[in-house]
């Protein structure tokens, strides 16, 4: 494989792969709020989106092509499904939305019918990119994208909590008055109802959070960290009752997770991947840190949880389980 992973160098392939290649399947909001993102990053080169309405792919490829001459020249077309062979990544984002009052796990049989249509369309073309689902409820999906694409483990990659996380850093750099990138804290288990803020283990800068809340003069920890918990939780149902969709925030996620796997940071993000007997979980696609590179997933990263978290990693891995189960997955 290709060493040259970085924005501008001249032979960007990799076992067949383009790596300033990138294909989105889904043009809807979060498809194309994705898309904007990506070609303001210039990360790629080429952009093909696809969607089943082939008329919605043209509109955005032509509506965002219109803002490349402000940011860098690339390529974005709607494409069909020969066009993304040797794409680097491949977005999954096509699935009906939370309708206000549903549940991620409501939209579960829909969202794998559309993926059922979808991976025989990649796994037959011999696609060697990563596959990246973002479409929800994303750990099912990601579980469904694993079995149907045959892709091994390190290239189907779920956004899974990435987004939870990042409005957990976001709600902490509010409550105590610091940069959210000095926040260090995870929401790890199911991107939904069961997720779990892990407390035990974050820390601002390296100073544990309890101390760094008191040096802010705040001293209710486990009230403010319940309630801060349950804002994070309850964040894509205020905005989809505000604003029926929720976009911008993924598409910023989708932006770093590309830039982590096309630049080989190997930064360690909460995305969703195979579990295989972390924490006695397995056959089960849930968020934990994980170190993420060109290839994928490069190892999983055990963060120290205590009893409880685990107990409650475990009970989120088990809800998912059932509507596998229920699924016949
Ligand atoms: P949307 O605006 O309805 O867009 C979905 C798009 O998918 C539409 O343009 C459809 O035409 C297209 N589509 C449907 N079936 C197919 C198909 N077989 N092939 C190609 N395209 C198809 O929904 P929106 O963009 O708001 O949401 C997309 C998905 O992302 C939903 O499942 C959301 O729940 C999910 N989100 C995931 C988040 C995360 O953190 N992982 C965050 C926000 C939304």
């Amino acid at each position: 494989g290709s060493t040259d992973t970085t924005p501008g160098g001249s032979s960007a392939t990799c076992a067949g792969v383009n790596l300033r290649k990138v294909a989105i399947i889904g043009c809807g909001f979060v498809g194309s709020a994705s898309a904007f993102s990506l070609m303001q990053s210039g990360l790629f080169s080429e952009m093909v989106l696809i969607d089943a309405d082939r008329a919605k792919a043209e509109g955005e490829a032509m509506d965002i092509g219109h803002g490349i001459p402000f940011a860098r020249p690339m390529k974005i077309y709607a494409g069909s499904y020969d066009d993304l062979t040797d794409a680097a990544i491949i977005i999954l984002t096509a699935g009906a939305g939370q309708k206000p009052g549903e549940t991620r796990l409501d939209l579960v049989h829909k969202n794998i019918g559309i993926f059922q249509s979808i991976l025989p369309e990649l796994s037959s073309r011999n696609c060697q990119g990563i596959l990246l689902v973002v479409a929800n409820p994303v750990d099912i999906l990601t579980y469904t994208a694993q079995k149907l694409s045959g892709f091994p483990r390190n290239r189907v990659i779920g956004s899974g909590t990435v987004l939870d996380t990042a409005r957990l850093k976001y709600q902490l750099s509010q409550h105590l008055s610091v940069d959210s990138r000095s926040v260090h804290a995870f929401i790890i288990g199911e991107h939904g109802d069961s997720e779990i803020a892990a407390w035990s283990s974050a820390n601002i800068s390296g100073i544990p959070l309890h101390k760094f809340c008191e040096m802010r003069g705040h001293y209710a920890h486990e009230e403010n960290a319940e309630e801060i918990a349950e804002q994070v939780k309850n964040s894509a149902y205020e905005i989809i009752s505000k604003k029926h969709a929720t976009y911008y925030g993924i598409a910023m996620a989708v932006r770093r997770i590309c830039e982590v796997i096309i630049r080989d940071e190997k930064s360690i993000l909460p995305i969703s991947s195979m579990m295989q007997g972390e924490y006695g979980i397995e056959d089960v696609t849930l968020s934990m840190p994980a170190i993420v590179g060109k290839n994928g997933i490069e190892t999983k990263v055990p963060i120290s949880l205590n009893e409880q978290e685990i107990a409650d990693l475990q009970k989120s891995a088990s809800t998912l389980r059932q509507i596998l189960d229920e699924c016949k997955m």
